[in-house]
């Protein structure tokens, strides 16, 4: 059980700033909570402008580079990672599309958000940016490995 467990994907979430602000932490954590992913990290910290350009640093060149990594250190960030399997695709479908316009009913961004630039959550796109934003936004010692009783239940 352990060893399956140690083998198990995770990926990084974060609430940003508008989805705090409007209180949506809760119904966002219970949707990847009931899906059957695990919560192995949580923090809530307000980034600085040089860590929101680092953790941005993809979209550089994009127009909107300046205004998303003020509005990313505007205020509190919820930074977890979760973990299980398929975490990362399926958190990406959990979340909904970019544009909270082209998101289904169904999704976070779908049913919680209006517009691309307020889209309310972030999810790592792939495996190495997981690993990447991981290893950012937290120490290897604030990752919480434990074994949860529904795991046989899910597995
Ligand atoms: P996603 O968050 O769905 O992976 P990315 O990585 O293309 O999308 O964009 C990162 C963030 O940049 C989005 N969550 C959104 O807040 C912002 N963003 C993307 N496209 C635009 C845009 N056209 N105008 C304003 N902000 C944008």
């Amino acid at each position: 059980q352990e060893a399956h467990a140690a083998e198990l994907e995770r990926t990084f979430i974060a609430i940003k700033p508008d989805g705090v602000q409007r209180g949506l932490i809760a119904e966002i954590i219970s949707r990847f909570e009931r899906k059957g992913y695990k919560l192995v990290a949580i923090k809530l910290i307000v980034p600085s402008k040089e860590f929101a350009q680092t953790h941005y640093h993809d979209l550089k060149d994009r127009p909107f580079f300046n205004g998303l990594c003020d509005f990313l250190s505007s205020g509190p960030v919820l930074a977890m990672v979760w973990e299980g399997e398929g975490v990362i695709k399926y958190g990406r479908k959990l979340i909904g599309t970019t544009d909270p316009q082209k998101s289904e009913p169904g999704t976070i961004r779908g049913d919680l958000a209006v517009v691309v630039g307020r889209n309310i959550i972030h999810g790592s796109d792939g495996p190495e940016t997981a690993r990447n934003e991981i290893a950012l936004w937290f120490e290897p010692s604030e990752l919480v490995s434990y074994a949860s009783n529904a795991e046989k239940w899910l597995y």
